[in-house]
């Protein structure tokens, strides 16, 4: 039986992977931890505050709770980055050191620390992205995440830490709110329509970006920290792709459910960093290793998502 960590449990991506994993391994055996409070229905979990850049606590917390495998999510992101850049990667940096340190004294079993498509840069081939390939990232979360990618590689090959790493596409999830990313646009965008307001987004209506839905994505790290070692081939970041589209095909999918939904266009400094990568993603090898296979199309997306947000915001949440 293994003990979890899940460092960054209030985000986006970390409230429903913890929920996930306690499915998975029984929430006695799950550590939710974040920066921030509990939200309201994590009350009731194992939860505590923890900075990722507290190392003597994360060792701490580590003992205490006998934890096997950590989770590492807590990240500033692309958007944020570029207004706090030197914090950003101190955090990012700082925070995977203090993880993959742990992991190599504390001889944890398996680590998770999220990569990004952040990682690749406007030289980079626009369509189909293979695995390795040309990565220049413009933005300082995306050089945190291709340095944190090299050394990840390099805590398993010097001392055998067991980390794994998937570079997420931007991802759609309805039961939290994205925080301070270029993507964050696919999240808002089903909000404003539910509102019956008109919906200004910060990217022009042809910028076409990779992206995932969250159950994907939990699919997917559930199924790569499942997967045996032996048949994992990269140990930087897998790459993983679902869809693509541009703020013009996601609205036009909305108005198959609110045929008056409109969209305004008004590109601000994150159209930049959206410019800067590419349009979709090549994850045979992710197909290849660990059998990876995405569910979920555009519209198979925007009709669960406005279907669960409906009823969500009906009960007051986000309000
Ligand atoms: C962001 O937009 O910064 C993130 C990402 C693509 O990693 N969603």
């Amino acid at each position: 039986m293994e003990r979890i960590l899940v460092i960054g449990s209030g985000g986006q991506l970390g409230s429903e992977l913890t929920e996930a994993l306690k499915e998975k391994w029984g929430t006695e055996n799950v550590v939710a931890s974040d920066i921030n409070d509990p939200r309201p229905e994590q009350a009731k979990d194992t939860f505590i505050k923890l900075d990722v850049l507290d190392k003597e606590e994360i060792y701490a917390v580590i003992q205490e709770y006998k934890i096997t495998q950590v989770y590492n999510l807590a990240a500033v992101l692309s958007a944020v980055g570029e207004k706090k850049p030197h914090f950003a990667w101190k955090l990012n940096m700082e925070g995977l050191f203090n993880v993959l340190e742990a992991a190599k004294d504390l001889k944890l079993n398996k680590v998770y620390w999220p990569s990004s498509i952040a990682v690749f840069g406007p030289t980079t081939p626009k369509k189909d992205v293979p695995q390795y390939t040309i990565c220049n990232p413009t933005t300082v979360y995306g050089i945190s995440k291709l340095a944190g990618e090299q050394w990840c590689d390099y805590y398993r090959s010097k001392w055998g830490v067991d980390v794994r790493s998937l570079r997420y596409p931007g991802l759609i999830g309805y039961k939290a709110l994205p925080g301070g990313g270029t993507t964050d646009y696919a999240v808002d965008i089903y909000h404003k329509a539910l509102e019956g307001q008109t919906y200004e987004c910060f990217l022009s209506e042809n910028t076409y970006l990779p992206m995932m839905y969250m159950p994907d994505a939990i699919r997917a790290t559930l199924q790569l920290m499942d997967a045996p070692e032996e048949q994992l081939s990269v140990h930087t970041s897998y790459n993983l792709g679902a869809l693509s589209f541009t703020p013009e095909e996601i609205a036009a999918s909305i108005r198959k459910s609110i045929p008056d939904f409109k969209i305004s266009y008004a590109p601000d400094f994150r159209q930049q960093i959206a410019d800067s990568w590419p349009d979709s993603i090549d994850d045979s090898q992710a197909q290849q290793d660990w059998g990876w296979k995405p569910a979920y199309d555009l519209d198979g997306m925007t009709g669960d998502i406005l279907k669960n947000l409906k009823a969500l915001k009906e009960e007051g949440h986000f309000a």
